[in-house]
């Protein structure tokens, strides 16, 4: 397949126009960076095309429109992908040889736009994918962070957070677009004025700050039918002009001030991951991104629509997590403020348009502002929702009469705090989770009085990735080898890979398979030499664990279990065992320490055992600096065991299992979150399954937790581990891991010792990972779960996940862009 724009002749010569333009150079005088920019403006004006053309088709049809609102967008970087949704990455690859470049470099240069975290802002970036590539209206509702996710160093074995200037040279892929510029406003106080003529009551905000909001629209392509959606982030700038007006009306103090509120709101993404901080600036982000976006689509709506009672009709507000449910207030604040409309009016509407997703259900992740807060900053807003609360609260009664507990424990308001999860289910039309474990949990336990009283806005959507950045253009030796095999349907239809099972055989192919993954183990060696000045050897097993560094995550159980084998190796040198490369890639929250402390524990355990010449390179410790989606993708396509080892219940889907998965490296894992349906997929025997069940781990949660005393005492290896962390093993400080070795046996004031299970699951881990080196001892036999694994991964496509979405809660309308 190739685009038509992309010819070659005419692309080498764009590509020089624009070094020429943009820096009065040659292409030898440019800088690879320059050759970038130059390269991208070229991508962008093939863009510019199909996205007016787009534009052009939705005003024709105009089909439902969702808004899928979110804090983040971890994106990854647009080069690449762009030019692998237009079809056009092999001619601009040959193009820039021609010229003397390579791709890989060029597409080097171009910084990550990590307006993210982890999971949720990447699953939102893949739900972008998937929506253009389906043909469906959507737009991309969020913040243009100036700093996005800061840059890991790592220095002495520790975290050092290099803020990500990420706007530095100037983003190619984005477009500014003030005409559609919009006020938001903060603080101030509601006054209340009764219209005769009308005999009703108005509400009226005054003494607000205001600051506008700048939309930078970035396209999203769709694989291969000329659709470019859009990703719209909202800049802030002051609204009065400080110079001119200011001093003179002698407003000087709150000019100064709307300058800073307008600087501060969008400068930096917090970098929390399942975690909720109670930051006043946090929910300033919030309501300025929900606002503006709210005030855009109702305001495109409007143009074409004369009746706002339908408004349900042509558009849908998904919110992403209950970072946007700010959304309920304030549409329900523009229907009424601003069209005019009365409460029940408003109220419908507003009912019938927004939908939450949850994606966790761990309770130091729920939003839960002081009222304090929430009504000094948004007093309108915050009004709404009292009166919101009142008609819940009036309703719950209703239904239970008499039964103060359920008012208790579902109010939206209660205890002097606005609960956000509250909120967004009682006006939500749809509540789902990300896992079908998960989705049951929500059910059954966590959000079960809601469920009970409302059971048929839950349901399920498990979590999807876009095999075109996962596969297509991560693993291009994969990508070539199946539609060698099965052709190239499976780019846009990923259930075509189970065509991929009769080869599970077939000596040849599963040669082959395994040859194109020792090829990306070399490639991820080379990384790793450059990266982190350690070598490794691509013979050995590959075991990955990359996410967010967090408790329930359990790195903490894998360098634990390192320790265990190096133990073991070095008490028994003779003994068997296959040499092992461990592979750790994570971010810590700045201000979660004992996350920190266990990125510290990795490379100090790393060190030593690295060093150790004694074990003759048995095992290898590896922590790649700076995770992120660019390295990510190397590093999937590289990986022999996939490590996912939450503590069962806590992980509401993951996605990282998927792409590994995808790229044909079997799970190593709990049965939690997507894990399950992972297994259900592959089949167990392809997979390595340990550790409590959910149900358990509920059950020890609800009724005081378990003793890991208990194991401490009567298992001596695990003893000797846990006594490393504090005898001088692994640093001369022999206090540096204490409150690492504390944690986990030690129930310190109200909290659970060992609180994720670690010492009850290590045994059932241990064994899992030597049934795992058992299992890679027998090549052919490792070969089929592998490429098994590829061939089942076709449920956990964003395709399928977004399909699911649009046949269940929105109900969008396909577009035609491409004119055949
Ligand atoms: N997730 Br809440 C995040 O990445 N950040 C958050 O703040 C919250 C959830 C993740 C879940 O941990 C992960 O299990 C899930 O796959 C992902 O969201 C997408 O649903």
């Amino acid at each position: 397949m190739t685009n038509e724009m992309f010819k070659k002749e005419a692309f080498k010569k764009s590509v020089k126009d624009n070094v020429k333009f943009l820096y009065r150079k040659t292409i030898e005088e440019a800088t690879q960076e320059q050759i970038f920019q130059a390269v991208s403006y070229t991508v962008k004006d093939v863009i510019i095309d199909n996205w007016l053309e787009t534009q052009k088709a939705y005003d024709e049809q105009d089909p439902k429109i969702v808004y899928y609102m979110s804090m983040e967008f971890l994106m990854g970087r647009a080069l690449g992908n762009n030019l692998i949704n237009l079809c056009g990455y092999g001619e601009v690859k040959e193009a820039l040889e021609e010229l003397g470049f390579d791709l890989n470099c060029i597409e080097d240069q171009e910084p990550d736009p990590a307006l993210g975290n982890g999971g949720l802002g990447r699953l939102a970036a893949c739900f972008l994918d998937s929506l253009a590539t389906l043909n469906y209206a959507a737009y991309g509702c969020g913040i243009r962070y100036h700093y996005g996710m800061f840059k890991q160093q790592i220095k002495d074995g520790y975290q050092i957070e290099v803020p990500d200037n990420w706007l530095k040279n100037g983003y190619p892929f984005e477009l500014r677009r003030p005409e559609y510029a919009k006020e938001v406003h903060f603080g101030g106080y509601v006054r209340a004025e009764y219209d005769a003529e009308k005999g009703a009551t108005r509400f009226i905000h005054e003494g607000y700050q205001a600051v506008k909001a700048i939309p930078y629209d970035m396209p999203i392509t769709g694989y291969d039918n000329d659709v470019v959606n859009t990703l719209r982030i909202w800049d802030a700038e002051p609204i009065v002009d400080f110079e001119l007006d200011s001093f003179d009306k002698g407003d000087y103090k709150k000019a100064v001030e709307q300058e800073n509120l307008a600087r501060n709101i969008v400068e930096v993404l917090y970098p929390n991951d399942n975690h909720y901080a109670g930051k006043e600036l946090r929910l300033k982000q919030q309501y300025f991104f929900v606002s503006a976006s709210l005030q855009e689509a109702i305001a495109k709506y409007k143009k074409k629509h004369d009746d706002i009672h339908k408004l349900y009709e042509k558009v849908t507000f998904q919110m992403n997590d209950t970072h946007p449910t700010v959304a309920v207030a304030e549409l329900m604040r523009i229907l009424m403020d601003e069209e005019g409309l009365g409460w029940d009016e408003a109220w419908e509407i507003t009912t019938k348009s927004v939908a939450y997703t949850n994606h966790t259900i761990m309770s130091e992740a729920l939003e839960k502002w002081p009222i304090e807060l929430f009504s000094r900053l948004l007093p309108r807003v915050y009004q709404i929702i009292e009166e919101i609360n009142r008609r819940f609260i009036a309703e719950i009664q209703a239904k239970y009469p008499g039964n103060y507990e359920k008012i208790k424990k579902m109010a939206i308001i209660y205890d002097g705090q606005v609960k956000m999860a509250h909120l967004a289910i009682a006006a939500g039309y749809s509540v789902n989770g990300v896992a079908r474990l998960h989705t049951e949990i929500l059910k059954n336990q966590e959000l079960r009085d809601f469920y009970e009283m409302m059971p048929e806005k839950f349901n399920n959507k498990t979590n999807g990735i876009t095999q075109r950045r996962f596969l297509l253009h991560a693993n291009p030796l994969l990508a070539d080898w199946i539609t060698e095999h099965i052709g190239p349907d499976w780019i846009t239809d990923l259930s075509q890979l189970k065509k991929l099972k009769v080869y599970a055989d077939d000596e040849k192919a599963l040669q082959e398979f395994m040859n194109i993954k020792f090829r990306n183990k070399e490639r991820l060696a080379k990384y790793i030499l450059e990266h982190n000045g350690v070598e490794v050897d691509p013979h050995s097993i590959f075991d990955v664990q990359v996410k967010r560094l967090h408790e329930y995550k359990r790195q903490l159980l894998n360098i634990l279990h390192v320790i265990y084998l190096y133990n073991q190796i070095k008490m028994h040198p003779e003994m068997e065992f296959y040499p092992r490369t461990f592979i750790f890639g994570a971010k810590a929250s700045a201000g979660y320490a004992t996350a920190k402390k266990i990125i510290k524990l990795i490379n100090s355990v790393a060190d030593v055992v690295n060093n150790d010449a004694s074990i003759n390179g048995k095992i290898k410790v590896v922590f790649i600096e700076n995770y992120r989606v660019s390295n990510a993708e190397i590093i999937f396509a590289a990986a022999d065991v996939s490590e996912q080892i939450s503590t069962a219940s806590k992980e509401a889907s993951g996605t990282g299992n998927m792409k590994f998965m995808l790229n044909g490296a079997p799970t190593l894992g709990t049965m939690d979150g997507a894990n399950v349906e992972i297994v259900e997929e592959v089949g167990a025997e392809n997979a390595f399954i340990f550790g409590l069940s959910s149900d358990e781990v509920i059950n020890y949660e609800n009724n005081g937790g378990y003793d890991p005393n208990v194991i401490y005492n009567t298992d001596e290896e695990i003893r000797q581990v846990l006594m490393q962390l504090i005898n001088g093993t692994f640093s001369s400080d022999t206090e540096l891991f204490r409150d690492l070795y504390d944690s986990l046996l030690t129930n310190k004031n109200t909290d659970r010792a060992d609180r994720y299970f670690i010492l009850a699951d290590f045994r059932s881990y241990a064994d899992a990972q030597k049934r795992v080196e058992e299992a890679y001892k027998d090549e052919k036999g490792w070969a089929k779960k592998a490429l098994l694994n590829t061939a089942c991964s076709g449920k956990f496509t964003s395709d399928r996940t977004i399909q699911e979405y649009v046949d269940d809660i929105w109900h969008l309308d396909k577009v035609i862009v491409r004119k055949k």
